[in-house]
């Protein structure tokens, strides 16, 4: 049996993560490696619920401290009943989103203080952390194209979000890879399809065992 690994995927929405996923989990298959493909805010039936609450534009108000406790509490859901399980099956794990998305939106985007980001992070996570994170980049403009030529329905809180919103979470993603290149890969996320996913193969060669 390997050893699991647990990897994610961040970047601005469009980025192109939930795609790159799917192929992520097929490249493992491809390697008779057993993976779980799961995303967050969710990934279980009750931190589904909770994603509902977090992106749903509802008449009340949700505060950025607030927006931040939810995110932590549906991951604290999900490494519990999913992530940890599956890690100790032996499994990878592919995570669509994790905390360093808390660190990009809530801390860069919204303006949550740090410190209480990774005083959470270590209750909620209990020490674990991804192996390898696949941060996705791209202009903020692309992406967004990319996104809006995809929704379908009315926008979500992030989805309502102002360009400048979107540039300072995407500042606060490239400030984490420039503080941890060993675990974060910056991928070229602009070039075509097949491209990123030569970016991405030549990060998981070095992981695979
Ligand atoms: N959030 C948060 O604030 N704090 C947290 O801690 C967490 C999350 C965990 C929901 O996340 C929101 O939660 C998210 C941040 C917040 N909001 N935002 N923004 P989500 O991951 O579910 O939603 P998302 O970021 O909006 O995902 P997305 O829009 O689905 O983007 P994506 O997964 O990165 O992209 P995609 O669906 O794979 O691709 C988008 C389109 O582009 C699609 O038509 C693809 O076929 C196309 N595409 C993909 N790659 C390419 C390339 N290379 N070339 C051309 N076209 C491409």
């Amino acid at each position: 049996m390997t050893e699991g690994r647990f990897i994610t995927l961040e970047g601005i929405e469009g980025a192109g993560k939930s795609t790159v996923a799917r192929r992520v989990c097929e490249w493992l298959d491809r390697r008779a490696i057993r993976a779980t493909l799961t995303r967050e805010p969710g990934g279980t039936a009750l931190a589904e619920r909770v994603r509902q609450i977090v992106l749903e534009r509802g008449q009340e108000r949700l505060s950025a401290v607030t927006e931040t406790l939810l995110m932590f509490a549906a991951r604290g859901i999900h490494v519990e009943n999913l992530i940890r399980p599956a890690l100790e099956r032996g499994e990878w794990v592919v995570c669509d989103r994790f905390t360093d998305a808390t660190r990009a939106y809530q801390g860069g985007g919204r303006g949550v203080d740090p410190a209480l980001i990774e005083s959470l992070a270590r209750q909620v996570q209990g020490g674990l952390e991804p192996a390898c994170t696949l941060l996705l980049d791209l202009p903020v403009s692309m992406g967004l194209e990319r996104a809006k030529s995809r929704q379908a329905g009315p926008a979500d809180r992030f989805e309502a979000e102002t360009q400048a919103f979107f540039e300072r979470v995407r500042a606060a993603y490239l400030e984490l890879a420039r503080r941890e290149p060993r675990r974060i890969h910056v991928i070229d996320a602009s070039r075509a399809l097949e491209e990123v996913m030569r970016q991405v193969d030549a990060v998981l060669e070095g992981l695979a065992p």
